[in-house]
């Protein structure tokens, strides 16, 4: 008798029409066969769909375009499908899940004749762990299914664990004809399910990532008491040997890759990487939170990243180990046959095509890779991955840090006051805006725990779940703001950031360790800068003072913006959010 799985796949078929269904093992050999396949069936661009890098220098590389329309992640075209409209909140684009599905059947009937199906079996978490869950997708396009082996732990394993049952989360991708018109990201979170058509980029396409670790497992944590989060997971070894883990949400493309692998400024401090993107919090028996990372990949941002920003990812990319390393819309140097972006090192003397394949040279005033060129390789390539990274039970977690792009008013660190405050600061921050999603870049819009984009519900019900969680932990890490981009008159950073976050992070481990004590502002607690290990660093005091500032006279337009989101969201913001946004707009008074 066919399986659930089977059953399913069947049905897609039905209604996309592939040439072929090919079931994915999720082998060496496969990814090999399934690129070849793509070379050779694929038209995206005028270009084949990967072309094989310099595999002295870049090992099992390979460079893909994209479709020149699909470059991010689009969230106008992203929906929350519940019968209920108020369930997905002011902060989800919704339809009812009947007019979602006749919509998408439309679109998809026949999108896959002549090409290949594949069906690709993977687990979101480590295999064995009891917080992972098995997951089917199917898609017509070999550079996603590739990419899933990257990001995913794939494999025929996972039909076995799903075995004749349904318990699984089902993912239909197609690119369609990748027109824009006919591009949608529909998710189905009471369903288990995500129907994504018109668009191959990562966040729109991998489906395990975004639409299901985050937006369907957010909805999943929030009815079964754990969280779905946009946050590194990491550990931080002191000279005894102790490590301590923390978490960090930031949003898209504001350095959660770097935070993930930093090489440390201090060297009594190494750091071990678990996760640079999503975490899962989960209440350990012990009443602490303790974190996996459902992705076995990073799917990274690669301008700005180089030796002397993010020196563990330059390694994790040159790691010869798992096949194969993608980089998705950068430069290509013709000359080598090398992939090169902006911030890795200098152009001049180099033969570079842009993202697009025409000649480039930086006096054309253009961007050689594109802002959110990307590149895709396995977690277990980075030479700092923690031992801990496939610990079916996760890590404990000590702290939370919770992060935006702001060029003023928010502190480099700031501790709450307690939990609930701490949930008000991740409600109440703002970013300003990257290439990471289509639109607009450097618009300072509220982020609340770098969640805006990802959160499957009704935001203001998130909240309130983020109190509860923090009600039946018995020992709740604490929560911290952070901020690495405040900027001075003349615009330039006062911080350094990358490995010189390491003077934050050991700051708020001496507070955990009660080893220093702190001053109180209106927006939480901030160091004595003479307890921030500042050794090695040409910032005069009073900058670094500066960068703690809090100037009443700022805030009138920032608290009228945190009440004009929240606005909408009416009854379901908690009342210890309100209280607590009070109690800082009268300190800001006083
Ligand atoms: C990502 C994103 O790709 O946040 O991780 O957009
Ligand atoms: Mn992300």
């Amino acid at each position: 008798m066919a399986t659930a799985v089977e059953k399913w796949v069947d049905e897609v078929a039905a209604l996309t029409r592939p040439k072929t269904v090919y079931w994915c093992d999720g082998s060496e050999g496969e990814a090999r066969r399934i690129m070849e396949m793509g070379m050779s069936e694929e038209k995206i661009t005028v270009h084949d769909v990967f072309s094989e890098l310099n595999q002295a220098t870049c090992p099992k590389a390979y460079l893909h375009r994209s479709h020149p329309t699909d470059v991010a992640r689009t969230e106008q075209l992203t929906f929350v499908c519940y019968p209920d409209r108020e369930r997905s909140g002011p902060n989800n684009n919704w339809k009812h899940p009947k007019d979602a599905k006749a919509l998408m059947t439309g679109i998809s009937r026949g999108c896959m004749k002549g090409k290949t199906m594949y069906v690709l079996p993977y687990m979101m978490g480590p295999v064995d762990s009891p917080y992972a869950k098995a997951c089917i997708q199917v898609t017509d396009v070999s550079y996603v299914a590739v990419s899933m082996r990257i990001m995913t732990r794939m494999g025929t394993h996972v039909l076995k664990k799903i075995g004749s049952g349904e318990n699984f989360t089902r993912g239909l991708h197609s690119v369609g004809d990748f027109s824009p018109d006919r591009r949608f990201i529909m998710h189905f979170p009471d369903e288990d399910f995500v129907w994504s058509v018109g668009s191959g980029y990562g966040g729109n396409a991998l489906l395990g990532k975004k639409c299901f670790s985050l937006r369907i497992a957010s909805w999943q944590g929030y009815r079964y008491g754990w969280l779905a989060e946009h946050m590194v997971i990491m550990g931080i070894e002191d000279i005894k040997g102790n490590v301590r883990y923390i978490t960090a949400a930031m949003p898209s493309a504001c350095g959660k890759t770097n935070l993930a692998m930093l090489e440390s400024a201090l060297p009594e401090y190494r750091i071990w990487t678990i996760g640079d993107d999503i975490a899962w919090l989960n209440i350990g028996p012990d009443g602490r939170l303790y974190a996996i990372n459902p992705e076995a990949g990073f799917f990274g941002v690669a301008p700005g990243t180089s030796m002397k920003t993010n020196p563990n990812m330059v390694r994790t990319l040159k790691a010869a180990k798992f096949y194969p390393t993608l980089y998705t819309n950068v430069a290509l140097d013709r000359k080598t046959n090398e992939p090169w972006w902006e911030g890795f090192s200098d152009p001049d003397g180099k033969d570079l095509v842009d993202w697009q394949g025409n000649p480039w040279n930086p006096s054309l005033g253009t961007k050689a890779a594109h802002p959110n060129s990307r590149f895709t390789v396995s977690l277990y390539n980075c030479p700092i991955v923690s031992r801990e990274v496939d610990n079916p039970l996760g890590v404990p977690i000590s702290a939370i840090l919770l992060g935006g792009r702001r060029s003023r008013l928010i502190p480099l660190v700031a501790e709450s006051f307690d939990w609930p405050h701490g949930v008000f600061t991740g409600a109440r921050t703002g970013s300003e805006t990257t290439a990471a999603a289509a639109g607009k870049v450097g618009v300072l819009r509220r982020d609340p725990f770098s969640m805006l984009p990802f959160c499957g519900y009704n935001m203001g019900d998130y909240f309130r779940h983020w109190i509860n969680i923090g009600r039946l932990c018995a020992r709740p890490p604490r929560i911290y703001s952070v901020n690495w981009f405040r900027t001075d008159e003349q615009g330039k950073f006062i911080w350094p950031g990358f490995g010189d976050n390491a003077r934050v992070l050991r700051w708020v481990l001496d507070r955990i360790d009660g080893k220093v004590g702190a001053r109180e502002t209106p927006l939480g607690l901030v160091p004595h800068v003479k307890d921030l290990v500042l050794d090695g660093l040409a910032i005069p005091e009073d900058r670094v003072e500066s960068l703690f500032a809090v100037k009443p006279g700022e805030w009138d337009a920032e608290l009228a913006e945190v009440k004009a989101f929240w606005n909408p969201f009416g009854r379901h913001i908690p009342n210890e959010l309100n209280q607590a946004y009070e109690k800082m707009a009268r300190a800001l008074k006083a």
